[in-house]
């Protein structure tokens, strides 16, 4: 619950450092559908949830700043003049990238005394680093006046994940943690970084994510190169991004690219197409229609933009042959974490048992199941 998780992040802090701190939420997130299209500058569909980072910030005299991981038990103390990325620095690149890319603005917090914890399953690709990037650049504006609008913030937020973390990811988590509405996903178009917000009502079904525990080693190195790919394909389309790309235009350039190339950028400029759709299909209802849409995006994810694994496929495989679930798919970019099913909601629990056993027999490690709420986006507790 994310009021017993304030509760210990405010009196570890109150222990530690003596004084009254400003406690800030900032959610993770889930994304219905739109998977690896948000750096083509095209659409996604997240949603805030109800997990996140607790954080409890206030400013010192001191002449250095420290950030305490109460989940990990780790203290990092550091000077704001000296700031470059850490050597496997951890959970600590995050926060000492969003304090230099503010510095970068102009912006100068002075030195200051935090503790953060969080209650996200960590490699389950449900945002925790977009959660603590936000949590700090929230808490550090506050704080400090900086005067930063929250679409810089998430700026902020992205870039300390490009220079201190080295993942080149999209606008789509940071934007999602920051800018979430109860009960709503948001349809988000990631060239103007603006969103539509969608009340959330599956009538009979509810979301499941089923998260395999495992995150395979390739998931950062990979996951650039598949922007690299994308980058490269629009160059040689002559277009600003793969959103600008139609499968004609894709077909023109075959001879010019290796079959693997083309299918990762036919699956971007499918994944697009499949995320409008899937919001015509949320208007009208159409539950079967939201559930093909979602295996159609698993199938692409894993076929042709090759970013599953098999213990994702697993899952996916198992919801397709039960009647009680319309779609799944693996959520997030790729190699491990969870699925995101549309299941029915008198058989939640009944799927799963059998889920988890199926993949205990398969694995012989657990999954996790979850059931989360879509959720308000970063903001001031007190
Ligand atoms: C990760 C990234 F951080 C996002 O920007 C997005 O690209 C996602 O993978 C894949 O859709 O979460």
């Amino acid at each position: 619950m994310i009021a017993n998780l304030v509760k210990e992040v405010e009196s570890s802090f109150k222990k530690q450092f003596k004084t009254e701190p400003l406690m800030v939420f900032s959610p993770g997130r889930i994304n219905l559908i739109g998977e690896h299209t948000d750096y083509n500058e095209g659409f996604v569909f997240p949603a805030a949830i109800n997990k996140g980072i607790a954080l409890a910030i206030q400013k010192s005299d001191a002449s250095t700043s420290q950030v305490f991981a109460l989940n990990k038990e780790e203290l990092h103390e550091f000077d704001m003049e000296t700031l470059k990325p850490l050597n496997d620095g951890g959970w600590r690149n995050y926060i000492l990238g969003v304090i230099a890319e503010l510095q970068m603005l102009g912006k100068k917090p002075a030195n200051f005394n935090s503790v953060f914890a969080g209650n996200i399953p960590g490699g389950a690709g449900m945002s925790s680093s977009a959660a603590l990037e936000n949590s700090f650049v929230y808490g550090l504006n506050e704080l400090f006046e900086l005067n930063l609008t929250k679409e810089t913030m998430i700026l902020v937020s992205q870039k300390a994940e490009h220079n201190f973390v080295g993942v080149k990811c999209g606008i789509m988590d940071q934007y999602a943690s920051m800018f979430g509405i109860t009960d709503s996903a948001l349809l988000l178009d990631c060239r103007t970084v603006t969103a539509t917000p969608y009340t959330i009502d599956f009538k009979d079904y509810e979301l499941m994510l089923i998260n395999t525990n495992v995150k395979h080693d390739l998931s950062e190195s990979a996951y650039n190169d598949r922007r690299a790919v994308c980058e490269h394909v629009s160059k040689l389309l002559n277009v600003a991004a793969l959103r600008d790309a139609s499968k004609e235009d894709l077909e023109g350039l075959k001879s010019q690219i290796s079959a693997t190339d083309y299918q990762k950028a036919l699956y971007v400029i499918q994944e697009n197409e499949r995320v409008q759709r899937f919001a015509e299909a949320i208007e009208q209802n159409d539950v079967e229609a939201l559930g093909n849409l979602l295996y159609q995006s698993h199938e692409g994810l894993s076929k042709q933009y090759q970013v599953s694994c098999a213990e994702l496929d697993f899952l996916v495989d198992r919801a397709k042959e039960s009647p009680n679930v319309a779609g799944a798919r693996m959520m997030g970019g790729g190699f491990g974490g969870c699925t995101i099913n549309l299941v029915l909601k008198s058989e939640f629990k009944s799927f799963k048992k059998e889920v988890s056993k199926q993949f205990k027999d398969e694995f012989g490690t657990e999954c996790s199941v979850y059931k989360v709420k879509l959720s308000q986006g970063t903001h001031i507790i007190k």
